[in-house]
């Protein structure tokens, strides 16, 4: 029986992880449950689920969850802190949205927890602090995502030395076919209709930039120790090979699957056992044709970021996802158009005086101030072009 802490619980990942949990009562048990807003879907799954605590980030939602007596309830940060430490809790599954994922998987470490990791913020914005800990605290780091589960499933059991290459497929997201022109009056329900995919907002505009592969390259780079030059993308609009590795003696190994999230959550849980799923099984001869090509590295230069940012490290890769971060949802917001997002991203990194070897407060700090910073230029344009420019 595995103990989990499912921080995000009401979110797109978190939902489907109740939902495994629903199936395999005897495999696992939930004990923490946390939400940003959602207190009535929380309280839900407080009463179906039972945890010893939960957490609202929303500190004027408190309330509604009080007197629940078996459930010890918290709120804000510290209550998101308290759950990921939970003393019950063996496994915490991180699907937390953005760079507010890093401090709980950090602390989750320390108490001795496995992780499942969902938080691509996490690893991006501080791949080094965190794989720093999960050596030192020999815990488990498993990836729940399509992409890195497919890697590690490839790499089980082989060396990482013996690799030549890992490629990463990605969808390509909603405009691959689109001409610059197009790209440029991209609206916000345009860009929230993943071809393959149905995820959060934050996620779904972060694979229409294509910023979302960029940040599984920096991810691959930390969970699977492979240098930059060796990881590959390609572009698989029917996302059924979720990745594939290719070995010293030419040999590829790839995984397939439907495009299904539940695949591997469940394996992130299960690992190393493989439970029964009920979803459809993979027939190749129904889906006919499999498609490949080269990414479009100019039309999506948050792919070239990535790769900068990753080598150069330091806090630069904090800077690329907290200017990355506060131009999503700008975006969703209306304030900008699509293409500010890139714009600003590359901004931020321009000008940033990178720290080498950063600790956590570094990586924070420059997370924080970034956010600040790209907010303020975007605000800063808005009354400039209100101004009729
Ligand atoms: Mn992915």
């Amino acid at each position: 029986m595995k103990y989990l802490s499912i921080l995000g619980s009401t979110g797109s990942i978190g939902t489907q992880t109740l939902e495994i949990v629903r199936q395999f009562p005897d495999e696992f048990k939930v004990v923490g449950l946390t939400s940003n807003k959602n207190s009535e879907l929380l309280l839900k799954q407080i009463k179906e689920f039972r945890p010893k605590a939960a957490a609202i980030m929303d500190k004027g939602k408190v309330d509604s969850l009080l007197n629940f007596s078996s459930c010890q309830i918290y709120s804000g940060t510290e209550g998101l802190n308290r759950i990921a430490e939970l003393s019950e809790a063996d496994t915490v599954v991180n699907s937390l949205v953005g760079s507010a994922g890093i401090e709980p998987t950090y602390n989750a470490i320390r108490s001795k927890k496995n992780i499942a990791l969902a938080n691509k913020e996490t690893l991006v914005a501080a791949g080094s602090v965190i794989m720093e800990e999960i050596k030192k605290n020999n815990a488990r780091l498993m990836p729940i995502d399509s992409e890195h589960s497919a890697i590690f499933q490839c790499l089980n059991g082989e060396k990482i030395k013996e690799v030549n290459n890992i490629t990463l497929t990605c969808s390509g997201g909603p405009f691959k076919n689109y001409t610059e022109q197009q790209m440029q009056n991209v609206t916000v329900q345009e860009a929230l209709n993943h071809p393959t995919w149905n995820m959060g907002s934050k996620i779904t505009i972060d694979s229409a930039t294509l910023m979302n592969k960029g940040f599984e390259v920096v991810e691959a780079h930390w969970l699977y120790d492979a240098g930059y030059e060796k990881i590959k993308i390609v572009i698989h609009p029917q996302s059924i090979v979720h990745s594939l590795v290719e070995f010293a003696d030419k040999s590829v190994i790839a995984q397939l699957g439907f495009p299904d999230m539940k695949i591997p959550i469940q394996y992130a849980l299960s690992y190393p056992k493989r439970l029964m799923s009920l979803g459809k099984s993979l027939d190749l001869a129904k889906i006919k044709m499999l498609e490949f090509k080269e990414p479009d590295f100019g039309m999506f230069p948050c792919l070239k970021y990535a790769y900068e940012a990753g080598a150069a490290g330091g806090t630069l890769p904090a800077v690329m996802n907290a200017a990355n971060e506060a131009a999503v949802y700008s975006f969703l917001g209306n304030k900008i158009r699509f293409l500010d997002i890139q714009r600003l991203i590359r901004k931020m990194m321009d000008g940033h005086n990178l720290i080498k070897n950063p600790s956590l407060k570094d990586i924070l700090d420059t997370d924080r101030k970034t956010k600040e910073e790209t907010s303020r230029i975007i605000e800063e344009e808005l009354t400039v072009n209100n101004q009729g420019f």
